[in-house]
């Protein structure tokens, strides 16, 4: 793995200069002004954090390293044969900023491969939860387990310079990302397989033995575990999952503790947990309505009686996006291929014709669109993965691509502790009465 750290190091080195450069010379320049309401209402729009990986746009989508996602379909390396990007490929382009060579992406696989071995405590920990556990609960409790190997704990414990951070951190995101598919199948296989495990197959990618491990060995699945894997990764820094990995990490707790916060994050209903959450609302539809392919019509009444009970349709909206999640249309494209004609997909087509009028109509949702847990759930559950609980583990595997390259950058860069700076309603209505004046 020698060069591509070594690689990593001389970009971050350069970057670091630039840095130093722009804080030196416009530090001071202004980035925008903060409203009260933005500071009530979930700080939507304000500038303050710096995530290399990714950069989002409200109409056009994720852009990694500067790629969108149909550029990263086309540019990446893929499986022979296959049509779909390798993750390992995508996980370069954001730790080195430069689309990978097949020879580099190999050698990526071969490295995560090397190291995926998960010491049997670790299954002791999953086995030690109730089956029943969610299975988001038993994989970041698992996720815990295997931090007792973090490299960069240990070395921090020792005494390590700051200058030598981002090598420890270096060293567990490769060891966790290595390990993730592993543990994640295990889950998989105690929960809803009876616990017979599948051993890993070292010659296969990084997807491919995710989802033969799962138990799904269709070249098929193994594409949408690429797409799957690679369109989840990142999201830019603000959403939950990638920001609470930052901000643990920034205390300098180590990759495995920082990237179980940003897990539990993603667990929750209003993020990560959506896909989990689209397929439960979807199969409520069908069996309330006592059908498999509800009309257009049929759909619009049920998105009506979900607003009217107070509950948010999931799958649709986004607290940047304002048009069409690509990562949604990623996966329509790969259904047009693969599964055009499955009852769910095809239900999932016609939610996105009537859903967003309707969403558009209550005048409060600023983004009637769909975003990328509109549509997964729908492929995982063409290919016989029909166990909804588990869809968030899977977008989590994939989330640690970006959120573990993240970490390797913030401390290659030495950004500091996260502190910033809160206020009570008693503040706000001094500085309301003392027009805008901060009070003492
Ligand atoms: N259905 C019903 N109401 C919705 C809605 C939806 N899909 N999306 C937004 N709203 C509501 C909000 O709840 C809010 O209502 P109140 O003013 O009564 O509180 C209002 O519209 C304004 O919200 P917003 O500014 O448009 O959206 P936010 O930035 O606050 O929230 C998000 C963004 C994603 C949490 C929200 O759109 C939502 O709850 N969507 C459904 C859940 C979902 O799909 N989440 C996955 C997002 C992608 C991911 O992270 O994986």
């Amino acid at each position: 793995m020698g060069y591509v750290k070594d690689r990593f190091k001389a970009k971050a080195d350069e970057q670091n200069k630039e840095i130093k450069s722009i804080i030196e010379q416009h530090g001071n320049m202004v980035v925008g002004d903060v409203t009260l309401a933005q500071v009530y209402q979930g700080m939507r729009g304000i500038t303050g954090l710096v995530t290399e990986t990714s950069l989002l746009d409200a109409n056009e989508g994720i852009r990694f390293r500067g790629f969108s996602i149909p550029e990263l379909r086309e540019k990446l390396p893929k499986a022979e044969g296959g049509q779909e990007p390798l993750p390992e490929g995508l996980f370069y382009l954001m730790l080195i900023g430069e689309v990978p060579t097949e020879e580099e992406v190999e050698h990526i696989s071969e490295t995560w491969a090397r190291r995926s071995h998960v010491p049997n405590y670790v299954f002791d920990v999953i086995e030690a939860l109730p089956v029943s556990a969610h299975p988001m609960t038993q994989f970041i409790a698992a996720i815990l387990a295997l931090q007792t190997q973090s490299r960069f704990a240990k070395a921090y414990t020792e005494g390590i310079s700051k200058k030598d951070h981002w090598n420890y951190v270096y060293e567990d995101t490769m060891d966790l990302i290595a390990r993730l598919p592993r543990v994640a199948a295990y889950i998989y296989r105690r929960k809803y397989k009876g616990g017979d495990h599948i051993q890993p197959d070292g010659m296969l990618d990084w997807s491919a033995n995710f989802a033969h491990m799962l138990g799904f060995d269709e070249e098929s699945f193994k594409e949408l575990m690429r797409l799957y894997l690679t369109i989840h990764s990142d999201h830019e820094g603000g959403n939950v999952s990638a920001h609470a990995t930052h901000l643990v990490g920034s205390a300098l707790s180590d990759p495995f503790l920082s990237f179980a916060a940003g897990m539990a994050g993603l667990a929750g209903p209003l993020h990560g947990l959506a896909n989990q959450e689209v397929i439960r609302w979807i199969e409520e539809m069908c069996k309330e309505l006592n059908s498999d392919q509800p009309t257009k019509e049929q759909i619009a009444d049920y998105i009506h009686k979900t607003l009217t009970e107070g509950k948010v349709v999931p799958g649709y909206g986004h607290a940047v996006l304002r048009k069409t999640d690509p990562r949604f249309t990623a996966q329509m494209e790969f259904a047009k291929r693969h599964c055009p004609d499955d009852p769910t997909v095809k239900t999932v087509w016609n939610i996105y014709e009537v859903a967003p009028p309707i969403l558009e109509s209550t005048g409060k949702i600023k983004n009637p669109w769909p975003n990328v847990d509109a549509h997964s759930g729908a492929l995982l559950k063409h290919y016989g993965l029909v166990e909804e609980e588990f869809y968030t583990v899977l977008f989590g595997v994939s989330r640690a691509l970006g959120v573990l390259a993240s970490l390797c950058w913030d401390r290659a860069l030495g950004f500091p502790l996260e502190r910033p700076k809160s206020i009570t309603t008693e503040w706000a209505k001094k500085f309301v009465t003392a027009g805008e004046k901060v009070p003492e």
